[in-house]
């Protein structure tokens, strides 16, 4: 179903994700490669709110117009002619009822997943990597979760909440849904975990890059490592948080912390990951508009999918090439 003329603009007409067509139909989805889904869940945060309004933004912050298309200069392939790529729209969500908008977000991901595309999740607060990823993890057991982000989100509980925005990877671990030695974290930096999350994420065979490594080896370098120390799962899981980029870069986030990534080398890494292993699942979280200056954090947000979805698109048309 378009929602969209085929002429116009991208300011106007129908909101969805680089302007592709709407597909709420679950039933509708087979003949696609990749959904969007938006999660516009913030009722688990510590800190600022606002990321309830992030999918949208996200969706929003493109300047093309017309049919979609991006043709990625450096990987000389556009995504939206290679894969089949539609916007299922928004889980469902209960205002002041994040578990039962979580719950929802599984039970979404879930029937995407089973109905064959690939799902790459727009959030919301980081609350949603859990559900996200246990929906993704049952379809494909063989996955390793990279996480892009200043925090490890590997507490407990925050203010005595378990399903904080700042506990999803912690519980994932301990609940068995991934293996620690298929997390690894790149990123961190700032003042929290504290070490005893550090200890705890040792003992767990979690792996992680700080910040301090980027900035010291460079991007490049720590993923080469990030690609070894995945290299036995078949398939890849993305969780990005935007506040993984420096303040400067992506403003509009709920805790940011100041020393981060600039954006190229957040995509950078992204397009490395995506280009060299399956993608399984992908989400990209803690856009918080009302937090925003010009947009800037909403268009890295749009431009990191963008990134996975030309490497993703890449992948696949070399896979089909004959040898
Ligand atoms: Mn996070």
């Amino acid at each position: 179903m378009l929602v969209n003329r085929p002429s116009e603009p991208a300011y106007s007409g129908g909101p969805t994700f680089q302007k592709v067509p709407l597909v709420l139909d679950v039933a509708e989805l087979g003949t696609a490669d990749i959904a969007i889904v938006g999660a516009p869940i913030d009722d688990m945060v510590s800190h600022r709110p606002g990321t309830r309004f992030g999918p949208r933004e996200i969706r929003l912050a493109v300047d093309g117009g017309g049919e979609p298309a991006a043709w990625h200069m450096d990987l000389s392939v556009d995504p939206f002619s290679e894969l089949v790529i539609v916007d299922h729209g928004d889980s469902a969500v209960f205002p002041g009822n994040g578990v039962a908008s979580l719950e929802a977000l599984r039970a979404t991901v879930s029937a995407v997943l089973g109905a064959g595309p690939t799902t790459v999740v727009l959030g919301g607060d980081h609350s949603i990597a859990y559900p996200d990823i246990a929906a993704v993890a049952a379809h494909n057991p063989d996955v390793a979760v990279v996480q892009f982000d200043t925090h490890a989100d590997t507490a407990t509980e925050i203010w005595d909440v378990k399903w904080s925005h700042g506990t999803p990877f912690r519980h994932l671990v301990d609940d068995g849904v991934i293996p620690g030695e298929r997390l690894v974290q790149v990123g961190l930096r700032g003042y929290w975990p504290f070490p005893e999350e550090f200890e705890w994420a040792h003992s767990a065979g979690v792996r992680w890059h700080r910040m301090e490594e980027v900035i010291e080896r460079g991007i490049e370098n720590v993923m080469d490592d990030v690609l070894e120390e995945i290299s036995d799962a078949s398939a890849l899981f993305l969780s990005v948080d935007i506040d993984v980029l420096d303040p400067a870069f992506a403003p509009g986030t709920g805790t940011p912390e100041p020393g981060g990534m600039a954006t190229r080398e957040l995509l950078r890494a992204v397009r490395r990951v995506a280009l060299e292993k399956d993608l399984a699942g992908m989400e990209v979280v803690e856009v918080s508009p009302p937090y925003d200056h010009a947009g800037i954090t909403a268009m890295a947000a749009h431009r990191v999918v963008l990134e996975a979805l030309s490497a993703v698109a890449l992948r696949r048309k070399r896979n089909r090439a004959p040898r």
